[in-house]
């Protein structure tokens, strides 16, 4: 088990330093940013080092997974962002195509100068080019599918799902980059990077998956005890995450021959079951 304080978990491949570099060289082709964060996750799945990256860009910040999260947790969050940047909040899986589509009139508004002055100077408007960056698995890809109708992107329920970027128009007005998701090189707080493994925005190959069903369980018990509770139908009082794990284990079917526990299922059950929703309502930051 790793000290309270530092942490294991550090995915950055190559790829990652590679989309950062191209970020910064892409930057002067863009007119703004869409920041995209995980609502289950408001501050570990912000990009650390993105003011550094994007510089003074406009930027829209987008919550995703709006559906999964704790709202009253996530909404103080939003609050916060909303002082700082426009906020949009998504549920990508269910929301109706005209609120998400709300997204364009937002960019179209807030870089209206850029065509007033073009106007102005008896030019033609031009195309508005946005690009979407985030931690992986945030629904980057998802947003500019959804948005350009198009389902052009490839993507999927695990981190790393985008390999490189792409240009997706959406119509005459307004062009979308897609980037793989990125994090930072060291991810210097054990929590973050077990919020981050918690909720699929690390390779999962990588992970312990022990310290991770581990940290979930303690997680859910101190913060949703009921949602936990009802989920694998535990009869707890004191905290005691190997009676939890034992628990889980007979009332998912989970045991070996002689009744030994199988681990390595429990934890893989846990994990997938908040990766895939079946445990949601809840927000890890
Ligand atoms: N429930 C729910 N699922 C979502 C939402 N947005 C995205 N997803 C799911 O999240 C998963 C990841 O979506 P992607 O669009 O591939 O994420 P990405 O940010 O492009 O990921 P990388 O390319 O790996 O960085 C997919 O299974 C999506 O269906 C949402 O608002 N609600
Ligand atoms: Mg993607």
């Amino acid at each position: 088990m790793n000290n309270e304080n530092k942490t294991n978990i550090n995915w950055f491949p190559g790829h990652m330093q590679k989309t950062k570099r191209e970020i910064s060289e892409k930057l002067s082709l863009i007119d703004i940013i869409y920041e995209v964060i995980d609502a289950r996750m408001p501050i570990s799945s912000k990009i650390i080092d993105i003011d550094n990256l994007i510089k003074d860009k406009k930027r829209i910040v987008i919550i995703t997974k709006y559906d999964l999260c704790d709202k009253k947790k996530t909404d103080k969050y939003i609050e916060e962002y909303k002082k700082q940047f426009p906020v949009l909040v998504y549920d990508l899986k269910n929301g109706k195509q005209n609120d998400i589509s709300c997204l364009i009139d937002l960019t179209n508004e807030i870089l209206k100068d850029i065509n007033d002055t073009r106007k102005k100077k008896g030019l033609k408007p031009r195309l508005f080019r946005a690009m979407v960056i985030g931690a992986p698995n945030v629904g980057k890809s998802t947003l500019i599918n959804r948005i350009s109708k198009k389902n052009a992107l490839k993507t999927g329920n695990r981190a790393g799902v985008t390999k490189g970027i792409s240009w997706i128009r959406v119509d005459n007005t307004i062009e979308l980059m897609d980037t793989p998701g990125i994090l930072y090189p060291k991810i210097e707080s054990r929590e973050v990077g077990l919020n981050l493994a918690s909720l699929t925005s690390i390779n999962e190959d990588i992970l312990d998956k022990e310290e991770v069903a581990s940290y979930i369980i303690t997680y859910l018990y101190k913060n949703y005890n009921n949602i936990l509770k009802e989920r694998y139908k535990l009869n707890t009082e004191e905290f005691n995450l190997e009676d939890i794990f034992k628990q889980i284990a007979n009332n998912t079917n989970s045991l070996k021959k002689g009744g030994i526990i199988d681990y390595n299922k429990v934890y893989t059950i846990i994990i997938n079951d908040l990766k895939e929703g079946r445990i949601k309502n809840i927000t890890f930051d």
